[in-house]
């Protein structure tokens, strides 16, 4: 319907109060929230990341976007019935032990997000021990690291250890990524490695979907 065009594309342009206000709009008019979300907000946000592959939209357009898309599942999420909405796939993520910067990870994220995935980000500065501790706690279907120094990228491999260690390895997929991380270095640690957050809701698509 336009209204649901409307959604989309204002998810594109990053204007909160109007996905907003066509959200509530949506609601008024009887729309069933799960509609709302896959017929609005999901193709809108799943549009913003092909824009970000294709190099039309940058980084800060894309998380006002997702400020956007956000703004239209708050007003949603307290009508829907538990397991109404049925998670793609629960991923915990985190920025690797020594390493602060989060703004990648932040974008993967939310893309993920975007389509339909359940992410839980510890944050930034995350030892391998903490990360076995939180997946025994949630356990997710992927593990997520991000790494953007050549000398953090090395706690990639001691995660990845640290899982095997506790048995925990053979049951979730590991991906990684950042500036320094290579298809390459994946492969010799035993994980799944994606360039881009596009990339990554592709890959977690073929790997537990
Ligand atoms: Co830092 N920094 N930084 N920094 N910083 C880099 C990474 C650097 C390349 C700059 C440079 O020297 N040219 C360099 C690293 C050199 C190296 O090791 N090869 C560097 C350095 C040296 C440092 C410090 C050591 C500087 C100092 O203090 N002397 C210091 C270290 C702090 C620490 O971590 N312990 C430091 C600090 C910082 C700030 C705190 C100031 C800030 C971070 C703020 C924050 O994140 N909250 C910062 C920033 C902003 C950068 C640059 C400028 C930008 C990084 C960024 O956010 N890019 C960066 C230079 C650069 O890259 N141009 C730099 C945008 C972001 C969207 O891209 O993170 O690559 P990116 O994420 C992409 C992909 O990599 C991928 O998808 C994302 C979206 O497409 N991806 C994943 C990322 N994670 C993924 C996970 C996945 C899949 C894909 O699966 C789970």
């Amino acid at each position: 319907s336009i209204l649901y065009e409307q959604m989309a594309e204002s998810i594109e342009n990053g204007m909160v109060s109007k996905v907003k206000e066509l959200t509530q709009k949506a609601l008024d008019e009887g729309c069933e929230p799960k509609e709302i979300i896959s017929n609005g907000l999901l193709p809108g946000m799943n549009e913003v990341g092909i824009l970000f592959k294709e190099g039309e939209l940058f980084v800060p357009e894309v998380l006002v976007a997702a400020k956007a898309m956000s703004a239209g599942m708050e007003l949603i999420k307290p009508l829907l019935k538990d397991g109404e909405v049925q998670s793609a796939g629960k991923c915990l993520f985190a920025t690797v032990k020594g390493d602060l910067h989060d703004i990648g990870k932040k974008l993967v994220s939310m893309l993920m997000e975007g389509a339909g995935y359940e992410i839980i980000d510890l944050g930034v500065d995350i030892d391998p021990e903490s990360i076995v501790e939180e997946v025994k706690k949630h356990k997710p279907d992927l593990v997520g690291m991000s790494a953007m120094l050549t000398t953090t990228m090395v706690a990639m491999k001691d995660t990845v250890e640290a899982l095997k260690e506790n048995g925990l390895y053979e049951k979730v997929k590991v991906m990684i990524g950042g500036a320094p991380v290579t298809g390459k270095y994946a492969d010799e640690i035993g994980a799944y490695y994606s360039e881009d957050a596009s990339a990554a809701v592709d890959l977690a698509n073929q790997l537990i979907r």
